[in-house]
């Protein structure tokens, strides 16, 4: 067998076009513009790349969108004073700050600082409890992204033996607890797979449904996967660079060798990576209604 390729860009691309849709409605019917700030500390380059995406992104779909760049050494009531102030700001209903923040940087004191009725990332310790208890607000970015790929691809999900690879709170933790709440697009049996696990392979050949966010190159190859497995690589791992010097991206899983047993695959770059981007602005249109009564 030789994989379908799931595009994560044409699936986007297409939630774009329904967000777009929405946003004018509200404009016009509400007077409602929803409103975004992304919030990156320091420099690192692939953050700006992302932060420059939903920047970009935001501004296409008709979503106001602010972004502020703070110097690497920004202190930490600093960072508190600003939360502060969007949390206060009528025009804003989503407040982003870009992860990972530099090391002197207190991350959890951040996330909670936010509102939770404008933590459009699903970070905060309420939204992270309502995920759990099947009462959301927001679903995080990534793992919603992930579960609209498999609804949209027509994979069958209920029912489903799902192996998740990684445990971190931003993917690996939540999209096992979406995947495995008693509703439609879900209702799957799921194994979460981590560094503690004994035998990886013995779970991941078991695997309807893989999802990998392991966070290296190589994480899982042909040889640990079923025949007909559908295959989600949430890694984007920078490999090299091109003699003109830009990012050469691999994700989590070997492509080349497991496209010849999976049934669908996803890319990277052009898989999970656009779908993060574009349920942020899903969670902002989200917010918008919420703060209006709207939804
Ligand atoms: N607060 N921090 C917060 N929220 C998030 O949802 C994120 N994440 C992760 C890192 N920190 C965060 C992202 O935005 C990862 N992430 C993310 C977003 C977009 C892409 C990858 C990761 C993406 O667009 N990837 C492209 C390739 C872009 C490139 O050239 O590097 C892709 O096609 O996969």
């Amino acid at each position: 067998m030789t994989a379908k390729i799931i595009s994560g860009k044409e699936i986007a691309q297409q939630i774009r076009e329904e967000l777009r849709q929405e946003i004018a409605e509200l404009k016009a019917k509400h007077k409602l513009v929803p409103g975004l700030v992304t919030v990156l500390v320091g420099a690192d380059p692939a953050s700006q790349v992302y932060v420059g995406q939903k920047e970009k992104t935001s501004t296409e779909l008709g979503i106001y969108s602010e972004r502020i760049d703070l110097p690497e050494k920004t202190a930490q009531n600093e960072l508190m004073a600003l939360i502060d102030r969007l949390n206060k700001d009528p025009k804003i209903h989503g407040i982003l700050v870009q992860l990972p923040l530099p090391k002197h940087l207190d991350e959890t004191a951040v996330l909670y600082a936010i509102n939770p009725k404008k933590d459009v990332d699903g970070f905060h310790p309420v939204n992270v409890g309502k995920l759990m208890i099947g009462e959301p607000d927001y679903l995080p970015c990534t793992p919603h992204g992930i579960q609209q790929l498999l609804v949209r691809s027509g994979v069958q999900i209920e029912g489903a033996e799902v192996v998740v690879v990684g445990r971190s709170n931003i993917v690996g933790k939540p999209i096992a607890n979406i995947l495995l709440q008693k509703r439609p697009g879900a209702n799957a049996t799921v194994t979460v797979c981590h560094t503690g696990t004994r035998d990886i392979s013995f779970h991941t050949r078991r695997a309807d449904i893989l999802i990998v966010a392991a966070g290296r190159p190589n994480a899982v190859t042909a040889d640990m996967v079923k025949e007909g497995v559908v295959v989600i690589d949430v890694g984007v791992n920078e490999v090299g660079k091109t003699p003109d010097g830009k990012r050469i991206l691999a994700g989590d899983v070997d492509f080349e060798g497991v496209k010849e047993k999976a049934s669908a695959i996803t890319p990277v770059p052009g898989g999970v990576g656009p779908m993060t981007i574009t349920m942020l602005m899903y969670n902002t249109v989200r917010a918008a209604k919420l703060a209006a009564g709207l939804a």
